[in-house]
């Protein structure tokens, strides 16, 4: 059903204080979708592309309040990142370049779920008076403009467009096909008045890679790392990407399958990282010609990295390297470059630089990488699943590292150790250029410019990775050995509403539906090192379960049961029953 914004309303809008207008114009875009109820979830906005295009008009008028309320450039990106290709999504990028604050999304669900453009505008005038927003002429917003490959892409921008011109005075800045990560990095990058754009984005990257390739120790250049790499670009824009970016290396050589481009792949079907992880298959168009190879997959807007290996013994299976241990391998690089950093030199006199070291993960953390981390020494918090909870987190720490088993994950670096940083590696230039210490600080700053800084990024990630194991001279087969995953298993059940399930404890343990917890409890006792739980996913419309144990048949068995107990308690013949 469509609605349009009539001339009282306008007037009203005109009218609402001197000068403060919404241009409703535009209003083709607004429809009121019945039957779903929108919700900003773990990520933005989901559904299916052909139902958002009123959902992401709204979320125009969002991001141009946002903008005006900081004062800032935001940004807005239309992805459904791992979703199935017939799915779209938006989220919105604060001037920080990390996720929409989450105070804001009462009032983003609000929006969304306005029922008529009445409702909408009243919504709008009300919560920016009580942000104390000025929707005057003289004020403007800026919105950067990005979008994945998916085909409904296209017409959703122009929807934001749309949106955003609703805001007297707005201006969007369509940025392209762009990753989201890249999106993310450009409103980061502009709001700190650095240079913006696609070729700086890949400028600063290349550049700080070879940074940090040149700082090889010789003894491991001589070790002979293999320097190539296959990567899975899940048919979508984050292979697209790395093919131009990998133009502008020195010391790798990738080759891209599964791009955007190649014409016969589907976004995310049998590709990307969410399958290679979930499933622990190779993804299509890996098979046993890439046996024993490093191999790494990325996701369909490329937020997400994991490497594998295909298997010697069994090509349809692999040795999977998750978001886990990439954490793992970026810690004992950090801690090391630190370490470096800080060692007393003979004269015993210098100053050192203590950073307060943290790293964040969510309950679908491996038991044993936990354990490894804690072993290290590491300070190991959990958050809830959704990276805007674990950039918050790591962001308290000088350094905080953060990623989700899935492979979303980041190194932030605190202003101020960094600051610090420099003024010490400036120190050490004059009075012990290309000591140790020295090629530690150069490390960590061209760490702190390659790895992104707003969110966590697949390309970044990967050319860290490719950087660490040279230093380290680490074959796959040593990264792998590094410790080994307890078997686990992730099923996903489709229950009637998913929002029954509340969780507290960071996901842990479920207060609601009543009982449900105690049955979980009764099964994970029945296994050895079995760790159990569920929560609603916040991308798709399912309850997900993760289960771990000491062998993979008990970690199979446990989701099994467990997802029975789910559907039991949830399930569509229970509300039927109840009904
Ligand atoms: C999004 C979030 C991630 C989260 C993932 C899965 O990823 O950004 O932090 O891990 O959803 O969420 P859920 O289990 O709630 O479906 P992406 O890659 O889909 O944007």
């Amino acid at each position: 059903m469509f609605r349009h914004f009539d001339r009282k309303q306008q007037r009203e809008l005109a009218g609402c204080e001197a000068n403060h207008i919404i241009c409703a114009k535009r209003h083709q875009f607004f429809f009121f979708v019945s039957g779903v109820t929108f919700s900003y979830g773990t990520a933005g906005f989901r559904a299916d592309g052909l139902k958002l295009s009123s959902t992401v008009f709204r979320a125009g008028v969002l991001a141009a309040l946002r903008s005006l309320k900081t004062g800032y450039a935001v940004g807005l990106m239309i992805t459904a990142s791992h979703n199935p290709i017939t799915d779209n999504g938006i989220k919105i990028a604060d001037p920080d370049g990390g996720m929409m604050a989450q105070d804001w999304e009462p009032f983003a669900d609000a929006l969304a779920n306005a029922p008529d453009p009445q409702s909408f505008v009243k919504l709008v005038l009300h919560f920016a008076k009580e942000e104390n927003i000025s929707l005057s002429r003289e004020s403007s917003a800026v919105i950067l403009l990005g979008r994945d490959t998916r085909p409904t892409g296209e017409s959703l921008l122009e929807a934001a467009k749309q949106g955003i011109k609703c805001i007297i005075g707005s201006v969007a800045l369509d940025m392209g096909i762009v990753t989201t990560p890249q999106l993310h990095w450009m409103v980061r990058s502009k709001n700190m008045g650095m240079k913006a754009s696609e070729s700086d984005y890949f400028m600063q990257l290349s550049e700080s890679f070879r940074c940090l390739m040149d700082m090889i120790p010789k003894e491991m250049t001589v070790k002979g790392i293999v320097t190539q790499l296959m990567v899975d670009g899940a048919n979508g824009v984050g292979g697209d990407k790395l093919e131009q970016l990998k133009t502008l290396l020195t010391g790798l050589q990738i080759q891209v399958k599964n791009t955007s481009k190649q014409g016969e792949g589907i976004l995310n079907e049998g590709v990307g990282a969410d399958y290679v992880q979930k499933e622990k298959v190779p993804p299509r168009c890996f098979g046993p010609n890439d046996i024993g190879l490093r191999c790494a997959s990325l996701d369909g807007d490329a937020d997400r990295l994991v490497y594998f290996r295909i298997s010697k013994i069994n090509s349809s299976s692999i040795d999977l390297v998750d978001g886990d241990k990439i954490l793992s391998l970026f810690a004992l690089f950090i801690k090391a470059q630190l370490h470096c950093l800080n060692k007393s030199e003979s004269d015993g006199l210098r100053n050192v630089l203590p950073a307060r070291v943290g790293v964040v993960q969510t309950a679908y953390a491996n038991g044993a990488s936990t354990d490894y981390l804690k072993q290290l020494g590491l300070e190991v918090v959990l958050t809830p699943t959704g990276v805007k909870y674990l950039h918050k987190k790591a962001a308290e720490y000088d350094i905080g590292i953060y990623f989700e088993a899935n492979g979303h994950g980041t190194i932030l670096f605190s202003e101020y150790f960094l600051s610090n940083l420099q003024k010490m590696g400036n120190d050490l230039a004059s009075s012990n250029a290309g000591s140790e210490p020295h090629k530690a600080a150069l490390r960590l700053l061209a760490v702190s410019k390659l790895i992104n800084q707003a969110v966590g990024d697949a390309l970044s990630g990967l050319l860290l990775v490719e950087v660490v194991l040279q230093y380290m001279g680490w074959s796959m087969q040593n990264w792998i050995e590094l410790y080994d995953d307890l078997p686990s298993r992730q099923l996903k059940v489709k229950v009637a509403d998913r929002t029954a399930v509340i969780t507290t404890n960071a996901e842990t343990k479920v207060v609601q539906p009543f009982g449900l917890q105690q049955a979980i409890d009764a099964e994970t006792a029945k296994y050895h090192q079995g760790r159990c739980f569920v929560r609603p996913s916040g991308t798709e419309d399912i309850i997900r379960v993760y289960a771990e144990a000491f062998s993979q048949e008990a970690a199979d068995s446990l989701a099994r049961s467990v997802s029975q107990h789910v559907d039991h308690f949830l399930g569509f013949r229970t509300s039927q029953k109840s009904d």
